[in-house]
């Protein structure tokens, strides 16, 4: 299998996430792609390639254009208020304020444009967001050409990127991007599953309207994890959408058997929806040592996983989303490839 990879993803190194209170060393760094890539090599996956350059015209189709320019300029707008740190939202259109006017201000427009405060936006976010987004459509590209599957090393990762909203350590999702090509390039029908440890509240958001575009997504009960405010079950699609959402939440201390359940009754779903590619928003913090979930999949269990998703029998494209047992990470995420690849 190819892996497809952009050394730019070291240009978001933001020195501080907002965890727990204290401002601490982000969870997401550049390490956990260092640990993929060895990895990959170490089980010779395939060929490690850098991305093509595929344009901005889906990025623009999937995101907004207001939230498109926030993110080429936050950094430098921020920098040049004179702040010291990075930028961290504090204010929003809440509750009890829910304004849709977009502020001149950069505190303003942060809030304006962000769904959860942990992430910052520091120096070469934007740049290294747009990098991993060709990564993503450079391996929908790939499977449009007939790759059976492909692996694209995104980071940052994605699927908690709105329309117009970034957080949860995501800016540009990658996996929706992935589909939407894929859409183009005559897919009729395309599947997101998400077995990342969050659920995907970007992914749904941005196809809940959507037929021609199934999400999937089993994860951490809302009511216990983040994102807390999407995710649930009796969210199923909306309008044409309706019927093309589905969501497993899963209770704490969840084992391999029971996230089992969820994906035997996803994998039904796809292989009904007939498909003609599946993109695989591949995160492994579902595994028992990550330090910000609370699920007990062990290494052995991600080769099973890739089995059951190779079982499908589709063309899939497998998207790097979260994981933070840093050390692990790279075997986690390469058992599920060489996984799939074992049914072809
Ligand atoms: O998949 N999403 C993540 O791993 C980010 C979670 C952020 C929690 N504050
Ligand atoms: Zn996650």
């Amino acid at each position: 299998m190819e892996t497809i990879h952009s050394s730019k993803h070291v240009l978001r190194a933001s020195r501080t996430e907002l965890h727990g209170g204290e401002l601490v060393a982000p969870f997401e760094c550049p390490e956990r792609v260092a640990y993929v890539l060895e990895a990959v090599e170490s089980a010779r996956l395939g060929e490690v390639s850098p991305p093509d350059d595929m344009g901005d015209r889906i990025v623009r189709e999937i995101h907004d254009a207001g939230y498109l320019d926030f993110l080429g300029s936050a950094w430098r707008e921020w920098e040049s208020a004179g702040y010291n740190g990075e930028a961290i939202a504090t204010v929003w259109p809440s509750r009890s304020m829910p304004s849709t006017r977009i502020p001149d201000d950069i505190e303003g427009r942060l809030g304006y444009y962000c769904l959860a405060s942990e992430t910052s936006i520091s120096a070469g976010t934007a740049e290294a967001a747009y990098a991993a987004a060709q990564v993503a459509l450079t391996g929908a590209e790939r499977l449009a050409r007939g790759a059976r599957g492909v692996f694209s090393l995104c980071r940052p990762p994605g699927h908690h990127a709105s329309r117009d909203q970034f957080g949860g350590y995501c800016f540009l999702n990658n996996a929706a991007l992935a589909a939407q090509h894929l859409r183009g390039r005559g897919c009729e029908r395309v599947a997101i599953l998400d077995v990342d440890f969050h659920h995907g509240n970007g992914t749904q958001q941005i196809f809940y309207h959507r037929d021609d575009v199934l999400f999937l997504s089993l994860h951490g009960d809302p009511l216990a994890a983040f994102p807390h405010f999407l995710g649930y079950a009796d969210e199923q699609g909306e309008g044409r959408g309706e019927g093309f959402t589905h969501n497993y939440p899963l209770p704490k201390g969840a084992t391999y058997e029971r996230w089992c359940e969820a994906l035997e009754d996803a994998r039904k779903r796809i292989v009904s929806y007939g498909a003609d590619a599946l993109v695989v928003s591949l995160g492994v913090d579902t595994f028992e040592k990550d330090p910000i979930s609370f699920f007990r999949l062990g290494s052995a269990d991600y080769s099973d996983m890739g089995r059951r998703i190779g079982g499908t029998g589709m063309p899939c494209l497998f998207v790097l989303e979260g994981g933070y047992a840093v050390a692990e990470v790279g075997t986690n995420v390469v058992n599920v490839l060489t996984g799939f690849e074992s049914t072809a």
